[in-house]
């Protein structure tokens, strides 16, 4: 079959990139199929991209925000209409299982819903004024253009965090998606153009963080850069917007930690670190990659884990007989590699897995054996940096404090876990931990959208995306005060 090349998308129309080139999507359970070809788009591409955004500003926020919401309900209908083969198309070019790639359209889905119903609420506040006769409000203002940066483990769902507040708020859009996953990206966009988003308010570019990423960061005409991504990269785009006075919202790395505890349901407890632990082949930035077990039941759990580990079947994410499908691509399967390494080199016992996995259909894949590593020690580097891929370190504990001492003995905070029957030690983990999730009785996985999500430290800058938090990313306050005394009156002053 011939091999589709698809286009950008600015100023309504589908175009090449002017650099004539393109670059090749592949399905990362098998390298040999191609899936499309995306334009390397240039410095020429962007900046036409962010013409079309500046120029389409004024119309989009004059649009009333219920109306700009009625379009984005559309796209939350046909994403409903196309979820099963946008899910399809998701595992071919990402890897992740199917019910998991249904997964990330549904909170797409989720997120576009509760989002686009913001446009009847945008809601500011009124208060009084310290003088008569005046009258005090809060209402938010779009921000203007915002370049949406994002990855490829949640193809979908992490673009509509960032497109949907943001457009309903006001603001126009230049979207770059991860290399790994254009091609979910452009069936999103596809859906708002068939939703009947007016043409330049949403603006679509494939092609490098070097020759595209880093330019549309540094933009003059760029006012907000909303991020999610690795922690390195995600420090420079904070670097940049620093000195160009923009703002920035940031969504990065995690290392994040369940801790079981003596009277924890076990069997429960196993279940919630599988899932958080190898769901998404670890690659999320939720996922549990350490788990932190009381002395009391670490070996119990320990064997339970791996038995449950040494049953996941590998393989390509469109059969429903595989549990876990491959990881993105060969960088990533070389760094996860070289963890195992390290983990070995520091002296953490390999119980399980640590290479890479050829076998039969799976030769031709990305794909990584699930790893166990026991008796690892907080300060390995194993312990500390985040992996993204299928490596769970197994981490002993005295009590709830030391459970809590090693959690927050983190450079990152996104999302944290305890297994406890005990509602006292339950309170205290939400009270202790240094996170921006806490699950209690639940994997680290798996944040519904209307609640923010975000993380501490070196997770995040501040802001939390999803939930009605994500308005505080998109929209600027304007405070207004409106004196009605026909006298001139003045605040703080005494006559
Ligand atoms: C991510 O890992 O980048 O809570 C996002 C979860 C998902 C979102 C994860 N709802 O795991």
């Amino acid at each position: 079959m011939a091999i589709r090349t698809y286009k950008n998308f600015i100023d309504g129309k589908w175009v090449a990139s002017s650099s004539g080139k393109t670059f090749d999507n592949i399905n990362p359970a098998n390298k040999k199929e191609i899936l499309g070809r995306f334009q390397k788009s240039n410095a020429n591409d962007l900046n036409n991209a962010v013409k079309s955004a500046v120029k389409a500003q004024e119309c989009w926020r004059n649009l009333p925000a219920p109306k700009r919401g009625e379009i984005l309900f559309r796209v939350g209908e046909l994403l409903i209409k196309h979820k099963e083969s946008l899910a399809q198309d998701m595992t071919r070019e990402m890897g992740k299982v199917l019910n998991e790639t249904r997964g990330d359209v549904q909170e797409a889905i989720d997120l576009t819903y509760y989002t686009a119903g913001e446009g009847r609420r945008l809601q500011g506040e009124t208060v009084p004024s310290e003088l008569n006769n005046k009258f005090c409000m809060t209402v938010r203002m779009p921000v203007g253009v915002v370049a949406a940066i994002t990855p490829w483990n949640f193809p979908i769902a992490i673009p509509s965090w960032k497109l949907i507040p943001a457009l309903i708020c006001g603001n126009t859009v230049v979207f770059k998606p991860a290399s790994d996953t254009p091609l979910s990206a452009y069936r999103f966009v596809k859906l708002f153009e068939e939703a009947g988003l007016p043409p330049g308010v949403l603006n679509f570019i494939t092609g490098t963080g070097t020759e595209i990423g880093e330019p549309l960061v540094e933009h003059h005409n760029i006012n907000l850069v909303s991020f999610t991504g690795s922690t390195d990269t995600g420090a420079k785009v904070a670097h940049k917007c620093a000195w160009n006075m923009k703002q920035y919202s940031l969504e990065m790395g995690g290392k994040n930690a369940i801790i079981v505890m003596d009277d924890a349901n076990l069997d429960l407890a196993v279940e919630g670190v599988i899932w958080g632990a190898f769901g998404t082949t670890g690659q999320r930035c939720t996922a549990c990659s350490r788990v932190i077990v009381h002395k009391k039941v670490l070996k119990k759990f320990t064997n339970l884990l791996l038995k449950r580990t040494k049953a996941l079947r590998l393989g390509d994410g469109l059969k429903n007989t595989t549990d876990v499908g491959p990881l993105i691509n060969e960088a990533q399967r070389q760094k996860v590699l070289g963890y195992c390494k390290v983990g070995v080199g520091e002296g953490a016992k390999l119980l399980l897995g640590g290479n890479v996995f050829k076998n039969g259909k799976c030769r031709n894949g990305f794909f990584f054996e699930p790893t166990l590593f026991a008796g690892v020690s907080p300060k390995m580097r194993i312990a500390q940096e985040e992996i993204f891929g299928p490596v769970l370190s197994i981490l002993e504990c005295k009590s709830l404090e030391n459970a809590v001492e090693i959690v927050n003995d983190s450079r990152f905070g996104l999302s944290s876990a305890i297994y406890t029957q005990d509602v006292n030690r339950a309170f205290k983990a939400i009270e202790k931990l240094d996170t921006g999730l806490t699950y209690i009785n639940s994997s680290t996985i798996g944040a519904e959208v209307q609640l923010p999500f975000g993380g501490t430290k070196g997770t995040g800058n501040g802001h939390r995306e999803a939930g009605t938090t994500a308005l505080e990313i998109f929209t600027e306050w304007k405070s207004v005060f409106v004196d009605y005394s026909g006298t001139l009156q003045k605040a703080q002053i005494e006559d």
